[in-house]
């Protein structure tokens, strides 16, 4: 199954693997001077799903296995580096290849982290950043106009009608206003950053920084923003002990972790729903494409499951946990026996009859 992968923006030393480890629990480098690494984190974030766990308890499965998403941090991105065209190499290959972006804007204030500008101003920081993704992406359009209008001159209409809609483009893009809210259908090939579902993350200091966080959703204006104390989540993510992790979260005045919101934030900017198979082995989460059928979820499970595909057996998750049992959901009449082309719904419990 391909992956989708998030791909971390943000200025230097926000806390961007900070924030890569809380979620991944990986321990990658923290460093508190801007690291000029060339190559990417890369790590898988859980996305924990209170249904998942109530349906396993209710199944007596003996593993629960959540959804999760691809992680990749990357090193800080400088101020100018779209515009001289120094967003280069592996690094824009991982930001390209990411399926959406998450954007760690920094509002901690700490006298003892570097802070490249010697000042937090959450803000312009968010500003820069943002700027220099459509910088990268305008020079992506030029480029694409220098080959279309070399195709023009050999008669080719199509290549007219993208010219036209390309330099519209460029007006926008040149405005410092993401390809995203561009509102014309662009081609599929055109992969532009300031194209990809976005989600802001403040990273705070312990204390939450209200204000600060106020200010980036007005700036935000209607783009999710997550508020979460990032050096604090990795610190928690490496307690194991279940009395410890409560001890740790109560100094802060907090009941539970912040990353679980995080991870669905992250999540849902895929556009994606959850379905799940339940049985005394494993209950476990998929994630799929909203709008996929029962055959796509099938395939999602094994290729051999949808090549044998016979039908759906759906249990909406309320029904599951009410029956306990398939069989009970059966009895019940609540159990759909439904086709390949069933358009699965968030939370359902799939079980595929199948013969290979
Ligand atoms: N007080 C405070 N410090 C933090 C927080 N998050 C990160 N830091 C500190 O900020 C410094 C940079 O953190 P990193 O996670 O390495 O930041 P980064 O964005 O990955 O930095 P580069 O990769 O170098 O661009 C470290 O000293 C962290 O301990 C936070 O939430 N609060
Ligand atoms: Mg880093």
């Amino acid at each position: 199954m391909a992956s989708l992968e998030i791909g971390i923006v943000g200025l230097p030393n926000v806390g961007k693997t900070s924030l890569f480890n809380a979620l991944t629990n990986a321990g990658a480098e923290v460093t508190d001077y801007a690291a000029a690494q060339s190559s990417a984190n890369v790590g898988v974030a859980a996305v924990p799903d209170a249904r998942l766990d109530q349906l396993a308890v209710v199944a007596g499965s003996t593993e629960t296995i959540y959804a999760s998403v691809q992680i990749a941090d990357v090193s800080g991105l400088a101020r100018g580096a779209g515009k001289n065209g120094s967003l280069g190499g592996a690094y824009l290959g991982h930001l390209r290849a990411s399926d959406a972006l998450v954007h760690v804007v920094r509002t901690f204030g700490d006298a003892d982290v570097f802070h490249v500008d010697g000042r937090v101003d959450e803000v312009a920081d968010a500003e820069a950043v943002d700027l220099e993704l459509v910088l990268a992406d305008l020079q992506v359009v030029e480029r694409r106009i220098e080959r279309a209008t070399r195709a023009g001159r050999t008669g080719f209409k199509a290549a007219a009608a993208s010219l036209e809609q390309l330099a519209r483009l460029v007006a926008h893009l040149d405005d410092g206003a993401p390809a995203r809210t561009f509102g014309e259908p662009l081609p599929d090939d055109l992969d532009l950053l300031s194209r990809k579902p976005l989600l802001y993350i403040a990273n705070t200091s312990e204390s939450g920084d209200a204000e600060a966080v106020a200010a980036l959703q007005r700036y935000a204006d209607g783009t999710p923003v997550v508020a979460v104390a990032a050096r604090f989540e990795a610190e928690l993510a490496e307690i194991d002990d279940p009395d410890e992790r409560s001890a740790f979260l109560a100094e802060i005045g907090q009941v539970e972790a912040g990353m679980p919101r995080v991870a669905r934030a992250a999540f849902q900017l895929l556009d994606l729903i959850t379905f799940f198979t339940v049985g005394p082995k494993e209950a476990r989460a998929w994630p799929l494409g909203r709008g996929s059928t029962a055959l796509e979820a099938a395939g999602k499970i094994h290729s051999d499951i949808a090549r044998g595909f016979i039908r759906a057996e759906v249990i909406t998750t309320a029904d599951m946990l009410a029956c306990r049992t398939h069989a009970e959901a059966q009895r019940r009449g609540v159990m759909r026996v439904e086709g390949r082309d069933y358009v699965v719904a968030d939370g359902d419990v799939v079980n595929v009859r199948f013969n290979v």
